[in-house]
């Protein structure tokens, strides 16, 4: 028994917005995680401190599936984003008290290593195919082994995925959101010109990836997937919305692109149809959104019975927290397939000092006890939350389009 006798949340925006979940217990020991819905942080926030912490005081840290079940089950309204990021800062809270008790780190208590390192991807961006395939080359100068293309669009003022800062990319950028113009017939016709130009460029020794952000209808996608064939992609993402999971049939039909979807799914039941009539090859659900590392795991449980892989979202609004679960349960579980990884600013890295480390491509999520990243909260204090939107998509006749 480790009872729980304090839990707070701790907001910061050290460039970006993060919420941090404390989790203390009587011995002193304390475990923290990732509660950060991008533009959504004090939905988060409040439902914790309102709703999620008053009941974990008096319980104990140790029960982690119980706990989980307590918060999914007993709470009658289920899954949904800020629901289930809420019993993901919760999980890996307890998760890294587990750890920190054991003395081990966490991917230990996982099942140990089924693999040395994890690979990543960064992302290499431009406005123009050259421009991004200068950036991508220096990624694979880094050591990289994948890397996400994402160009602007000739005749298209802005494109998502290009960014001001090349280095740091950061797409909640704004007070309120921007408004940016999409044409899927001049996406449609950039997007295998640069791939085409990128194997001319960088070879075939590299993974190649695409990221469509859910702007496509299935037979569109379907003919993406087609053009970027001969380009041999390691995946095409979120290429059409999947709240209707039956979508992606219609795009496995055209194409053997590999397809990857999931970053905006919360649970099991998000990616049912989708892993079991193997219409996907990657699923990208995260910790952070998909209800902690208990849940990650039952996910990927399950997308191994059928060849589907995991690629877990890991994108700067992911916090460093985030970051390190995932790493301890990519290296703890058979079917991984690939991690994103797109860097945080030394400010963040600042505030959450990690043991985990990049080298050659991959990162390992070292061997400090539990998660192995703290929160500074002395210095997250100095950067109080800021409202930051994502931008919204609207095409050229001024219909709303998907973000
Ligand atoms: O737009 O994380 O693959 N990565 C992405 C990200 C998402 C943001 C949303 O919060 O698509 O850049
Ligand atoms: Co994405």
């Amino acid at each position: 028994m480790s009872k729980i006798i304090a839990a707070k949340t701790i907001v910061t925006c050290p460039g970006r917005n993060f919420v941090t979940l404390k989790i203390v217990t009587e011995d002193g020991t304390y475990g923290v995680g990732d509660a950060t819905l991008n533009g959504r942080e004090l939905a988060v926030e409040a439902y914790l401190t309102e709703h999620v912490i008053p009941c974990l005081i008096g319980r104990d840290a140790h029960t982690i599936e119980d706990i989980w079940q307590y918060l999914y089950k007993g709470a009658y309204w289920r899954r949904g984003p800020v629901t289930m990021s809420a019993i993901a800062a919760v999980d890996m809270a307890l998760w890294d008290i587990k750890g920190k008790v054991a003395g081990l780190p966490l991917y230990q208590l996982l099942g140990g290593a089924c693999r040395s390192s994890v690979m990543v991807y960064g992302h290499a961006n431009g406005e123009t195919i050259d421009e991004t395939l200068t950036n991508a080359a220096a990624y694979a100068q880094q050591g990289y082994k994948a890397i996400r293309l994402q160009s602007g669009v000739p005749g298209m003022k802005g494109t998502y995925g290009v960014s001001k800062d090349k280095f740091f990319y950061e797409p909640a950028d704004s007070d309120l959101p921007k408004e940016t113009i999409w044409s899927t017939e001049k996406y449609l016709r950039a997007v295998p010109e640069l791939f085409k130009a990128a194997r001319e460029r960088l070879g075939w020794d590299i993974h190649l990836l695409h990221d469509v952000h859910h702007r496509l209808t299935p037979i569109e996608a379907g003919r993406l997937g087609k053009d970027l064939e001969p380009y041999r992609p390691f995946w095409m993402e979120d290429c059409t919305p999947a709240e209707n999971q039956e979508n992606f049939r219609l795009v496995r039909q055209h194409t053997t692109t590999p397809l990857a979807v999931g970053e905006v799914f919360n649970s099991i039941w998000d990616c049912k149809t989708l892993i079991q009539e193997q219409l996907i090859d990657y699923i990208r659900a995260t910790v952070v959104h998909a209800g902690g590392i208990t849940h990650l795991r039952k996910i990927a449980g399950f997308a191994d019975l059928y060849n589907v892989r995991t690629g877990c979202h890991g994108a700067t609004d992911l916090s460093p927290i985030s970051m390190a679960a995932a790493l301890h349960f990519d290296l703890s579980i058979p079917n991984f397939g690939i991690q994103e990884y797109m860097r945080h600013t030394p400010e963040t890295d600042a505030v959450f000092p990690h043991a985990y480390t990049f080298e050659d491509g991959m990162l390992h999520p070292g061997e400090a006890p539990g998660l192995g990243v703290d929160i500074d909260e002395t210095l997250a204090a100095g950067h109080p939350y800021k409202r930051a939107y994502l931008p919204v998509a609207r095409r050229e006749d001024g219909a709303m389009h998907d973000w």
